[in-house]
């Protein structure tokens, strides 16, 4: 699989950023949200792909637009990069603790853009990022990459825990289902179409 590139530029953010899905983990990460840049080198870092990201944003007002622009920017990488999708295994799930926290996360590369998210995240800050942001920023993501993509908060108390196990775990879950099915040459579904 290729790199590819992404700019996305509106009033709110300047993206620029470039995916190699078939990386080894290779990362430059600077959204000018810090929590989120932590949070995008754990998707590199366990997922073996490679992303540059650069993100400028109006994050004088908050991080929303930042993030959830991170997320649809990243997404749309990941729909390019996979293209017609052929020969990729297609479903992935993982679930990564990290301590006490456990999420558990479950992809289909469809096409169809589906989000589940179960358990609640307080309306509470990691630092100066809010928690729900995580939510925005996955549902966005979801939205552009054309995935399903369900999440499932099963424990923890640590909100910083629970995201990283969320993010470990999509890494996880989304470098099985973009890898390539040895015995699959064509697209895998009975439509013929992804
Ligand atoms: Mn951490």
């Amino acid at each position: 699989m290729e790199t590819v590139s992404i700019n996305r530029n509106t009033k709110e953010t300047r993206i620029s950023l470039s995916l190699k899905i078939d990386g080894s983990g290779e990362r430059e990460v600077s959204t000018s949200v810090p929590f989120l840049d932590h949070m995008i080198s754990q998707l590199a870092q366990h997922g073996f792909f490679d992303i540059r990201i650069k993100a400028e944003g109006d994050t004088q007002i908050d991080f929303h637009h930042t993030v959830e622009d991170c997320g649809i920017a990243l997404g749309q990488a990941f729909s390019k990069a996979l293209g017609d999708k052929k020969g990729i295994t297609r479903f992935g799930h993982a679930s990564v603790p990290l301590n006490e926290a456990l999420a558990s996360v479950a992809v289909d590369i469809s096409g169809r853009p589906c989000f589940v998210f179960v358990g609640e995240l307080p309306k509470a800050k990691i630092g100066d990022f809010d928690a729900e942001l995580v939510e925005e920023f996955l549902q966005a993501f979801s939205n552009s990459a054309g995935l399903t993509l369900h999440v499932e908060v099963e424990r923890g108390s640590n909100l910083h825990h629970i995201a990283e196990s969320i993010f470990k775990s999509l890494a996880r879950a989304l470098d099985a289902a973009t890898k390539q099915e040895p015995r699959s040459s064509g697209v895998p579904s009975t439509k013929g179409v992804l």
